[in-house]
């Protein structure tokens, strides 16, 4: 089990004016999201370094305690002459998000064909470490040319877990969607904001146009053997914009007990003919977490839900996804609406995430 600890925020959200979503004033957008060096995501990438021709490995989805499953893009040959060519890749680690690539951080050379290593070479953090994670690593997959060139890329930063965990990061590849009670028949996997489709989600009570919404979120977990046990599971979503009326809402997970059509479900229905039982979504009575106090600064919120990923990975067909909701969503309630990124925006690495170790 581990600490509530996580995210290097990295990434730039579009820049500009815009009216408010769901109707309220004009906001103006910071050009960037703020990096909050106080957390540490699995998966986040550096700045780029602008490096002609270089391999920008990808954000794991595996990482062992021993080191990640890595995959990178293959190597563009810049020109028709022989010297850049490429000889071999070679991934590097460091303990240090900048490195120049050397034969101190060289953990492997890799054929130039091949484009996949799995790093089995760091010593695990002893399962018994007081540490809740073992150790961070930025990971690197330089190119080596014919001329003899080492070309450097951006490094990938990764957390191990302890000594014989996994820790798996699913992101960009779930289902989610928007349930509106104030449009029960219409589907919201987009939400219309300016008369543009966004690839957003919604949580809140005191929007004139959608009235109360909630989101639904699904991540496949069948890439996790059934008999494993699940000692964190953390689901991240990106705060685009929270417009609050008065202070207080508490954002809840609920597991679903009905699958839901991302495309078709409505507040009404689940699928485009099956209605809920009850509208609005048939979900876990129980609560699997909560978030309070989310401001209008774009930042992650996360919420623990452990016990409700077990049972996912115990009995797959238990999975039909999670419900985030207001837990009071009545007009004497706290009036806040909060708007997230979902796993269809353009941003990947904003994109909705669930680790689990
Ligand atoms: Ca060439
Ligand atoms: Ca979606």
């Amino acid at each position: 089990m581990g600490a509530r600890r996580t995210t290097a925020v990295v990434g730039a959200l579009p820049i500009g004016t815009r009216t408010d979503f769901l109707h309220g004033s004009v906001t103006r957008l910071s050009t960037a999201v703020r990096r909050d060096s106080r957390r540490v995501r699995q998966g986040s990438s550096a700045a780029p370094v602008p490096v002609a021709s270089c391999v920008t490995v990808n954000a794991p989805q595996v990482v062992h305690s021993t080191g990640a499953e890595l995959t990178w893009p293959a190597y563009t040959d810049p020109s028709t002459a022989t010297g850049d060519d490429i000889v071999e890749y070679q991934v590097h680690r460091s303990v240090f998000q900048s490195f120049t690539p050397s034969s101190q951080t060289l953990v492997s050379p890799v054929a130039n064909d091949r484009t996949a290593f799995t790093d089995s070479t760091a010593t695990p953090t002893p399962a018994d470490s007081a540490d809740s994670f073992g150790n961070v690593f930025y990971y690197m997959v330089a190119v080596k040319t014919k001329d003899g060139q080492i070309i450097p890329a951006p490094t990938q930063i990764v957390r191990l877990p302890k000594a014989g965990r996994t820790t798996m990061v699913l992101q960009g590849i779930g289902t989610d969607t928007t349930l509106a009670s104030a449009q029960p028949t219409s589907g919201h996997d987009q939400l219309s904001d300016s008369d543009i489709n966004r690839t957003w989600l919604s949580v809140g009570n005191n929007s004139s146009t959608y009235g109360k919404t909630r989101s639904l979120l699904k991540f496949p977990l069948s890439g996790i053997p059934a008999s494993s046990r699940v000692l964190e599971a953390q689901l991240d979503l990106w705060g685009f914009t929270t417009t609050t009326g008065t202070d207080g809402a508490v954002y809840e997970v609920h597991g679903l007990t009905k699958d839901f059509d991302e495309t078709a479900a409505t507040w009404n229905n689940t699928t485009a003919t099956t209605p809920w039982t009850t509208a609005g979504g048939d979900m876990d009575a129980a609560v699997a977490d909560t978030v309070g106090t989310v401001t209008n600064d774009p930042a992650r919120q996360s919420w623990y839900l452990t016990s409700l990923a077990q049972n996912w990975v115990t009995n797959p067909a238990s999975n039909k996804g999670l419900a985030l909701r207001l837990q009071d969503e009545s007009a004497a309630g706290p009036q806040e609406r909060t708007v997230f990124l979902s796993s269809e925006a353009e941003e990947a690495q904003l994109r909705p995430q669930l680790v689990v170790t």
